[in-house]
């Protein structure tokens, strides 16, 4: 018997693995969660039959959400990701020399689940410099001032538990919450399927923020492959920081070049923003 996972990536257009082995389900108290092991992309993270990261691909987006925010930065000392539950992102922070590298999810769950399932990101958990809440981002991010150097968002789509993560009320309190040279990523889906949302945030980013900027990446497992990713700069202008300094990261998507290269648009993506 051939067994398949689909994903509804729009209202008419499906996505479908086919999978070797069904390793885990379960209802959470805020979603659904499965761990697929897919024959083309490894094992694979769903959440709401959203898939979330699959191993063969997950280092590009990870790559992406932590190195153009930190390496823009400069010299982040505290660092902040909201959702990642799975730690991707956390591991690829890491590399940085940050002092502390704290992570809020709201589901527990996903971090066990993790914890099990994809060590090679769940390691990130065990490093020292690292520190885990389980509560909501939005109630967590209004009780700092002046406190991170780089806050990211690794939410999931704008539905159900993550719709508030792409508001702009939230948007300010992460303004507050961040020092004078304070960065902001979120992703920000696709240019294809979620035009709307991608002006929406852009728009409210860059009445907050001096500075806001958009960079994109290819992800072979997300809706219409081309991703973005919206960045807001207290201090820093993204697109024309010197970062001809940039460490070696051990990467294997984000380089220098990437760097530099992934804040040009494609010209239908600048016509949204
Ligand atoms: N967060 C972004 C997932 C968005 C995927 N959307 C989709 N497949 N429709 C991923 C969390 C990984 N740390």
């Amino acid at each position: 018997m051939e067994l398949w996972f689909t994903e509804m990536q729009s209202k008419s257009i499906k996505m479908s693995y086919r999978v070797k082995d069904v390793l885990h389900t379960e209802k959470t108290e805020y979603q659904n969660l499965a761990v697929f092991e897919t024959e083309e992309f490894g094992r694979m993270l769903v959440l709401d039959d959203v898939v979330q990261l699959t191993m063969k691909d997950e280092f590009i987006y990870h790559e992406m959400m932590a190195h153009v925010p930190l390496v823009t930065h400069g010299n982040p000392e505290r660092v902040l990701v909201i959702g990642g539950g799975d730690g991707g992102t956390l591991r690829e922070i890491l590399k940085h020399p940050v002092k502390e590298a704290h992570l809020v999810e709201i589901d527990e769950k996903v971090i066990e689940a993790s914890k099990k399932f994809f060590p090679t990101l769940s390691v990130a958990f065990e490093d020292p410099r690292a520190k885990v809440f389980c509560e909501d981002g939005i109630a967590y991010v209004k009780k700092f001032k002046n406190y991170y150097d780089v806050i990211i968002v690794d939410s999931t789509d704008p539905v159900g538990p993550a719709v508030g993560l792409f508001a702009k009320e939230f948007y300010k309190d992460i303004y507050e919450a961040l020092t004078d040279g304070g960065i902001f990523v979120a992703q920000t889906e696709s240019p294809f399927y979620y035009e709307d949302l991608l002006k929406k945030v852009y728009s409210a980013v860059s009445d907050i923020f001096p500075h806001a900027a958009v960079y994109t990446a290819t992800i072979p497992t997300y809706p219409g492959s081309l991703w973005t990713f919206t960045m807001g700069s207290k201090l820093i202008d993204p697109l024309t920081r010197d970062i001809s300094n940039i460490p070696d990261l051990n990467t294997k998507y984000y380089t220098p070049y990437i760097h530099r290269s992934c804040f040009n648009l494609p010209a239908f993506v600048k016509a949204i923003i």
